[in-house]
């Protein structure tokens, strides 16, 4: 599929996907939506891929839905939103969690709406210090969707949730990362190159632990400190039987530096 509102490459591991609609902020529409879900296909076939790096093209990282994108309805009555979050929002959140690799997310300016929560559920996200998070519904009458509703009050704590989601007040990278928001807020001119040190990183590590670390965090939420103690169990009989792992202790044993293959 020929892209026109993304860029994306893979590359040595490394899978790059930058939203690309910059004069209107990297809002999706439905073309965007298919055009990021043609990506996630190649990723999820390709298993050269060990990381995803998503990130916006100009000055705004994503302002969640295109509000003028009415092809959402094509015969002109009222949008049906929940169908469009049954289509595409939520696929994309199912994806981005699920995908058995670390994701990361370079938040290089304002993220509103679905755009702020779409960044919320990469498992690493690094913002510039002069992005902020908008939890824009509010001023529109909506819900924080693109689980929103369910990750602010597990990353921040109920009140700053309710905080952010009924005021719709911008949150600054310094004060996300202070919250527990976001992994870090980095310098404007240094985002880039951290980005992209930590997908160089996460391409050569052993991504089958990485992948099962990733998915026994998120999913602990649901499951006792008993459950959980036998899910570790479970991963650690399953990873210790890797090449990967026979290959970390080999390297730490000889002193020298790992070949990890992510099996
Ligand atoms: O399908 C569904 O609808 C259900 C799913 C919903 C999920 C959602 O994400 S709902 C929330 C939608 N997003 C918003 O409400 C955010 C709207 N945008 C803003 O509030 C502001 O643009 C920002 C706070 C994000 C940034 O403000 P600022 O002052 O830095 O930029 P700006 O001048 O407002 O925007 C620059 C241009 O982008 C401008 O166009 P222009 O005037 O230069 O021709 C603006 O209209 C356009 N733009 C920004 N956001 C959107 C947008 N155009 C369409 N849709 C947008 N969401």
């Amino acid at each position: 599929m020929a892209h026109e509102t993304i860029l994306f490459t893979i590359e040595n591991g490394i899978a790059r996907l930058t939203l690309n609609r910059p004069d209107r902020l990297n809002s999706f529409t439905v073309q965007m939506h298919g055009e990021v879900s043609d990506a996630f296909d190649q990723i999820e076939k390709d298993n050269s891929v060990r990381t995803l790096l998503i990130t916006g093209a100009g000055r705004g990282f994503c302002a969640g839905q295109d509000l003028t994108d009415r092809a959402v309805a094509p015969d002109g009555d009222n949008v049906d939103l929940g169908q469009s979050l049954e289509d595409r929002y939520n696929p994309l959140i199912r994806r981005i969690t699920g995908l058995p690799m670390p994701v990361i997310c370079a938040v290089n300016g304002v993220a509103a709406g679905a755009g702020a929560n779409i960044a919320f559920a990469a498992d690493i996200v690094l913002a510039a210090k002069s992005a902020k998070f908008i939890q824009s519904f509010a001023n529109i009458g909506l819900v924080p969707d693109s689980g929103g509703t369910w990750s602010l009050p597990r990353l921040a704590g109920q009140a700053r949730a309710l905080g952010l989601a009924l005021t719709g007040e911008p949150l600054l990278a310094e004060k996300a990362e202070e919250w527990g928001l976001i992994w870090k807020a980095v310098d404007d001119g240094a985002l880039a190159s951290t980005a992209n040190d930590l997908a160089i990183k996460f391409a050569s590590a052993p991504t089958r632990g990485l992948a099962e670390t990733k998915q026994a965090i998120r999913s602990s939420w649901a499951h006792s400190l008993d459950e959980q103690l036998d899910i570790e169990r479970d991963l650690q009989r399953k990873l210790g039987k890797t090449e990967d792992y026979r290959e970390g202790v080999d390297a730490f044993m000889s002193k020298r530096k790992p070949a990890f293959k992510g099996q």
